[in-house]
């Protein structure tokens, strides 16, 4: 039985399209029209009672959060080729920029566009200027994450940063616009990007 992703092509989940053509497992889109607020009706609530995109159903178990179902995927579907081993050290320099992602990157993003006053010390976002410097630390000098290996760590730390800078979010400094260029060469992410594509004409989007 092939894994289900809820899915529009204007939302997170078209990032998790990329995993999946990463790991590549068969999979279903259940495209879900956020537009008209699809998400919030009883088949993806009662799934994820947030009613956001992406959710992931795989057989009995359902995923959500963008970034956890990317690593779920590398774990289940392909450990050892996306994922480090569990007893791997790099393993920590994998979580932590994946988790940098949905946990510094987004909420520090969206704190600088919505004028949010918090103290630094208090968020965990820190500050944008830091997180910036951090997030480029991250990659100075390598391909990805990881040094010389693609990791799934790429497609949630790397696809966040391409969607900021896509959306002016994000300044694209050197560092940042050579590395999503590595990203947006591999095979897989031409494929979803394609597939993206495709759906956002056929629901009549572009
Ligand atoms: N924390 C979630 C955020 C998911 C999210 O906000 N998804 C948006 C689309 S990108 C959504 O479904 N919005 C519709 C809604 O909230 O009703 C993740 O990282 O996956």
């Amino acid at each position: 039985m092939s894994v289900q992703l809820y899915y529009h092509p204007y939302s997170r989940a078209a990032g998790t399209l990329w995993a999946l053509e990463e790991v590549g497992v068969a999979y279903d889109l259940i495209v879900t029209d956020i537009m008209n607020g699809a998400q919030k009706g009883p088949d993806l609530v009662t799934k994820n009672p947030m009613g956001k995109l992406p959710t992931l159903v795989d057989g009995d178990l359902v995923v959500s959060e963008a970034a956890a179902i990317a690593l779920y995927l590398a774990d289940r579907y392909a450990p050892g080729r996306l994922a480090p081993a569990l007893d791997d050290p790099q393993r920590g320099t994998y979580l932590r920029w994946s988790l940098f992602a949905p946990s510094v990157i987004e909420p520090a993003v969206m704190a600088k566009a919505s004028g949010w006053e918090v103290k630094e010390v208090s968020a965990g976002w820190g500050r944008y200027d830091t997180m910036i410097a951090s997030a480029e630390s991250a990659i100075a000098g390598k391909d990805f994450v990881l040094g010389g290996t693609f990791s799934m760590a790429d497609v949630v730390f790397g696809g966040t940063l391409r969607f900021m800078m896509d959306f002016k979010q994000i300044e694209p400094t050197p560092i940042f616009t050579a590395y999503v260029e590595r990203l947006n060469a591999r095979p897989a992410y031409q494929r979803a990007d394609a597939r993206n594509q495709a759906m956002r004409k056929q629901l009549g989007l572009q």
